[in-house]
């Protein structure tokens, strides 16, 4: 990578309460899936680390659970983390919805961490797409604005593409001068076996309702590629999904197993987009009682502050 003197690089915190698009933007400024997303709230459950880079900045994107109000140690250990994480970067992204008109529970908390941490603020006024008349996403960048000074507030939509190419600029701009942290052709900072336990709760997520998308964790016990296991033919992937309750276990496998064989379906073909090879996925379901609130068991799926 040819590096000039007037090359930017930092770090950007993506943060926001829960649903509200901050992984969907992350994935639609890569250009790329990196992080995972779903309709349901409280999806993302690390920081990931996702990474633009082009000829004049390398922007390190830090992806955050969605700040809320935890009932259990995993949601503490969420919000715990993205809140640290305002506290390591050189930009916060603010992300809210267009569509807001009050501020909610967990925004005012959120708002009460950037005060504290004094970071420069930008506002993302995410999912304009969902406004009649987008002008009126003032009205959601007003409210915002009377509590908190941003450097810039941008309507914007990840799904539909709006003001992506400005947001870019807008970061860039704010970034200081500095070389490239990382190579640039690494865009996340896990292994490839995180994403690919990751895609499998992602398909997880999508075809169940209620508690069971918030009670599963997936454990990835092989992840062998024909570059490293010349023995194969194709990649090989083993994982686990562990549940809360046996009740959870059953929803997980369905009638005669067509669920798990759809979860199995979509999740395979997620995993061949990431690849980019032919995947042979065998997953098992496994029932480990209230997991989410042990301490050790969050540990063992790599929930640690
Ligand atoms: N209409 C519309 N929907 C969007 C937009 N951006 C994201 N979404 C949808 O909002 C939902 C949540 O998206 P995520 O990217 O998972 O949200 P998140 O903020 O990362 O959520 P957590 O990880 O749970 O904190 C998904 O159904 C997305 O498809 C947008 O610009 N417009
Ligand atoms: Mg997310």
């Amino acid at each position: 990578m040819k590096v000039d003197e007037n090359f930017r690089c930092g770090l950007v915190a993506v943060v926001g309460r829960p649903n509200v698009g901050k992984s969907s933007l992350i994935n639609a400024l890569l250009g790329q899936k990196v992080t995972i997303v779903s309709d349901k709230p409280q999806t993302t459950r690390n920081r990931i680390r996702c990474i633009y880079s082009d000829d004049s900045v390398q922007i390190v994107f830090i992806d955050t659970p969605g700040i809320h109000l935890p009932l259990h140690r995993l949601g503490e250990f969420m919000v715990e983390t993205a809140r640290r994480t305002l506290d390591e970067v050189d930009l916060v992204c603010y992300v809210v919805e267009a569509t807001d008109r009050r501020i909610r529970p967990e925004d005012e908390r959120i708002l009460a961490f950037l005060e504290a941490t004094k970071r420069p603020v930008l506002l993302v006024v995410n999912k304009v797409d969902r406004l009649k008349n987008r002008e009126d996403f003032r009205q959601a960048a007003e409210l915002y604005q009377a509590r908190f000074r941003a450097i810039q507030i941008l309507p914007l939509s990840a799904t539909s593409g709006t003001n992506l190419p400005l947001l870019l600029s807008r970061i860039t701009e704010a970034l200081p001068e500095g070389p490239p942290l990382y190579p640039d052709e690494r865009i996340m900072d896990h292994p490839e076996i995180f994403l690919a336990a990751e895609i499998i709760r992602e398909k997880i997520l999508l075809l169940t309702r209620e508690e069971v998308p918030h009670s599963v964790a997936v454990e990835v016990e092989a992840f062998q590629t024909p570059e490293e296991y010349p023995e194969r033919d194709v990649a090989y992937i083993r994982a686990v999904i562990n549940v809360e309750r046996p009740g959870q276990k059953g929803i997980i496998i369905g009638k005669g197993g067509a669920m798990l064989r759809k979860i199995g379906t979509l999740a395979r073909a997620g995993l061949e987009e990431m690849l980019q090879e032919k995947v042979f996925l065998e997953l098992f379901v496994k029932v480990r009682e209230d997991w989410r609130k042990s301490e050790k068991d969050l540990k063992r799926f790599g929930y640690r502050p």
